[in-house]
């Protein structure tokens, strides 16, 4: 509170200086009717080339990309081709798979501020947000939330782990985001291997993620994870599928443990489920946002059952974001945030997330399913670098399992399993990495430490299990004296 009071009054000359952005992108829900529309960008499946190739000639498509080993190839028409048309055609190919739009794919809007760090405070994890902030208040609410500040006292260390922001690219120079960022994304808006921010929406994603923590600096993320940047989306939020599926593939070629993608289209894609079960038998966790629009209807790549699919969470008690998208297809929750008055403008009290933006020292308050999102991320990132020995199905179970349950009780279709916990979930993560398993039961949800451990153990491995199980014990108590 006293880092509250003391910036409040540099905080007020520097509102007068900031000039304030309120970017809502309008979003509308374009309709789908796609067999009597036209396009001029196509992306086609195929399993012969000879077969494409005369594809291809026959309708007057140019060749502009594609993914060889999925089978696809992108076109352009020479002028607007009718849907329906070039699929009857195709039919008549027996290598030509399938021919789909080139749709159009968003990032899920946010609302957000604009705000320059003011001033540097020294309590833990000594990233000053961290406890409070000039608007708000609540500083990163967020992270508390998700336990995160209990779950970094049972790491030791992280292990190397990449996770790929599939956004607007990362702004890489910022002093929360240069320690982490590694190079090898790439910017497929525009055609080169500097994926570098100008929205601010994909920095302020992988400040989630990993932004520094305990540098005296901004904010903290959840885990320590390296990030690529796979830009997708242009400056105003905007990309294709095309784009997109690529960038996925590239991401799990290279390597990346997991892909975070705060963006979305309510049309379904053959290609784009191609390219995300690509990089789920490659290993990777996927985790998408459930998007913005208050609906049920299906959003990709969310919707798919290789990609966690995330709602928005607020407040105390914790429940769903007005905005929030739910549904049969949620798997998980996680913050996102609120503007309870709706003035699209952080006041004190209300849940905003704090993360960066795309200049060196900037950083923007924002709500919306593109938080929650890299919340699970992060949270996959910590359960990697402490057991690198988890498969990507070994984390989305434990994600799964360990998640708070809220409303209802067990799965359901605003929280799915329910929000992230990053400290069970690494509780978990860290009994399994010794061999056995462990089942956490709430004795009494208002405390989050009253959990008792049911150990299903065989028989070798239950002395170390007793062991870790006594020493996280004792290092809560002392946290709690
Ligand atoms: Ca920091
Ligand atoms: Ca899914
Ligand atoms: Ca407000
Ligand atoms: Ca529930």
């Amino acid at each position: 509170m006293t880092f509250h009071l003391k910036s409040l009054r540099v905080w007020q000359k520097a509102f007068l200086r900031i000039v304030i952005l309120v970017l809502v992108f309008s979003m509308g829900l374009t309709s789908i009717g796609l067999c009597s529309e036209s396009f001029e960008e196509f992306i086609i499946g195929y399993s012969s080339e000879d077969a494409l190739q005369e594809f291809l000639e026959e309708n007057n498509l140019e060749r502009a990309g594609g993914v060889g080993k999925l089978g696809l190839v992108y076109v352009r028409s020479e002028s607007l081709s009718a849907m329906s048309f070039l699929m009857d055609s195709a039919e008549s190919y027996q290598g030509v798979l399938f021919v789909e739009p080139d749709y159009q794919i968003t990032l899920e809007p946010l609302s957000n501020i604009p705000l320059k760090v003011v001033g540097v405070d020294s309590v833990f994890p000594d990233d000053p947000f961290w406890s409070d902030d000039p608007l708000t208040g609540l500083g990163q609410w967020n992270m508390r939330k998700i336990g995160a500040d209990d779950a970094w006292e049972l790491v030791a260390s992280e292990g190397i782990v990449i996770v790929s922001v599939i956004d607007t690219g990362v702004f890489y120079p910022h002093r929360d985001l240069s320690s982490r960022y590694m190079g090898g994304g790439y910017d497929w808006v525009n055609g080169d291997d500097d994926p570098i921010d100008d929205n601010g929406h994909g920095s302020w994603v992988a400040g989630v993620i990993s932004a520094e923590r305990g540098n005296g600096y901004g904010v903290t993320g959840i885990s320590s994870a390296r990030i690529i940047a796979e830009k997708v989306l242009n400056q105003y939020g905007q990309g294709s599928i095309s784009d997109v599926v690529s960038a996925i593939i590239h991401s799990a070629d290279l390597g990346a443990d997991v892909l975070s993608l705060s963006l979305g289209t309510y049309h379904h894609s053959t290609s784009l489920e191609l390219a995300v079960n690509y990089a789920y038998d490659n290993g990777c966790v996927l985790v998408a946002s459930a998007g913005n629009d208050k609906v049920t209807r299906s959003r990709y790549p969310a919707a798919y059952s290789n990609v966690l699919a995330v709602s928005a969470t607020f407040g105390e008690p914790e429940r769903l974001s007005w905005y929030s998208n739910y549904g049969p297809w949620v798997d998980l929750c996680a913050p996102g945030g609120q503007d309870y008055d709706g003035n699209h403008l952080p006041d004190i009290g209300e849940y905003w997330v704090l993360s960066c933006s795309d200049s060196v020292d900037g950083y923007m308050y924002g709500t919306g399913t593109s938080a929650s999102a890299p919340h699970v991320s992060g949270v996959a990132a910590l359960l990697k670098g402490v057991n690198p020995l988890l498969t990507n199905e070994g984390i989305i179970d434990i994600l799964r399992e360990s998640a708070e349950d809220l409303g209802d009780p067990g799965w359901d279709q605003y929280y799915g399993d329910g929000r992230v916990d990053a400290f069970d979930a690494l509780e978990l993560g860290m009994m399994r990495s010794v061999g056995g398993d462990a089942r956490l039961i709430g004795s009494d949800l208002s405390s989050r430490r009253s959990h008792s451990l049911l150990l299903a153990v065989t028989l070798p491995m239950l002395v170390l299990q007793i062991i870790l199980y006594f020493h996280m014990r004792n290092k809560m108590r002392l946290k709690r004296t």
